[in-house]
């Protein structure tokens, strides 16, 4: 048996889509996958895109059976569900681990730049199965994952394969680019604004405090297309964050203005990420010049340790 878990604390789209698009290609081809999802994905998953068939909540993994890791390759988080004896793949776009996985498991390791793990699931159908056999359901999925992860292909970490893979999908999907980007993002909009809370403690990473190695910083992303309703929650989202976590950062993706609304819970934090980002500061939030995926800003933090330079 094949088992393609969440591994984590949350489910989004491309880690969803993915291992529910993977899964149904292997069970297409003969060999027994089972997804293991066990809870409800959070806000970047609209409640018309779910496939509550296709979730699995209960995990059995016996000595025999392998894992297929997707969009995640923290060591410690995989482990605590999978030995590496017995991981058959880690597809990821998450810097950090490269070289861990490559010493451990070699080629089985697939953790390359690209927009979405979606697009690579999807590649994978053509490569060694019939893109035909994708049913519109999964279809949808995968695209959704492509727009939110490549926040419309604005992020720096597009590629031309994402583009591509997108447009191939509006076609199984039935449907436009256009119409399809304006339904998902109002979808995931709507979805963020109705439970605040819940949106934001469903997509909180774990981050070593860049100020203090012993603590770690709550590192909230929500991806909006339009951030004018959110940051009038300022102190809505403080409380919330300050009742889950000592130290948090909270980032805020508006993709039509391009931009970061960036909150943290202290002072020193600010002027930490200031300076990282080149921010500015208006009103109570701390806004970029241009986008940062969380990924992306993760990414120079871990830069910035290594140096020292900040
Ligand atoms: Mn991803």
């Amino acid at each position: 048996m094949i088992w393609l878990p969440i591994v984590g604390d949350y489910a989004d789209i491309d880690a969803y889509a993915s291992i529910l698009a993977y899964a149904d290609l292997l069970n297409q081809r003969g060999k027994t996958a089972r997804t293991y999802i066990p809870m409800a994905p959070n806000y970047s998953v609209p409640e018309e895109l779910r496939l509550p068939d296709q979730e699995n909540a209960t995990f059995d993994f016996q000595p025999d059976d392998e894992a297929i890791i997707l969009d995640v390759s923290i060591p410690e988080a995989i482990n605590r569900l999978i030995p590496d004896g017995q991981i058959l793949e880690i597809i990821d776009h998450h810097p950090g681990y490269e070289t861990y996985w490559q010493e451990r498991i070699g080629n089985k390791a697939i953790i390359e730049k690209i927009g979405a793990v979606a697009t690579s699931i999807f590649e994978w159908w053509g490569e060694c199965w019939d893109y035909g056999k994708i049913s519109p359901q999964i279809a949808r999925l995968l695209l959704g994952a492509i727009l939110d992860n490549t926040l419309n292909f604005t992020a720096n970490t597009t590629t031309e394969r994402d583009r591509l893979a997108a447009k191939k999908l509006t076609e199984i999907a039935n449907t436009t680019l256009a119409d399809y980007t304006t339904w998902y993002f109002s979808a995931v909009s709507n979805a963020i604004i109705s439970d605040l809370p819940q949106a934001l403690l469903n997509d909180c990473k774990p981050l070593k405090s860049p100020l203090d190695s012993t603590s770690i910083l709550g590192f909230g992303q929500l991806t909006l297309w339009a951030a004018k309703d959110i940051i009038k929650q300022q102190e809505q989202i403080q409380k919330i964050m300050n009742a889950n976590y000592t130290d948090w950062i909270v980032s805020i993706i508006c993709i039509s203005e391009q931009k970061n609304y960036i909150l943290t819970s202290s002072s020193s934090l600010d002027s930490y990420f200031t300076k990282l980002l080149g921010l500015k500061k208006q009103n109570q939030w701390l806004i970029s010049n241009h986008l940062y995926l969380r990924k992306e800003i993760i990414g120079k933090v871990l830069v910035a340790s290594s140096q020292d330079t900040l």
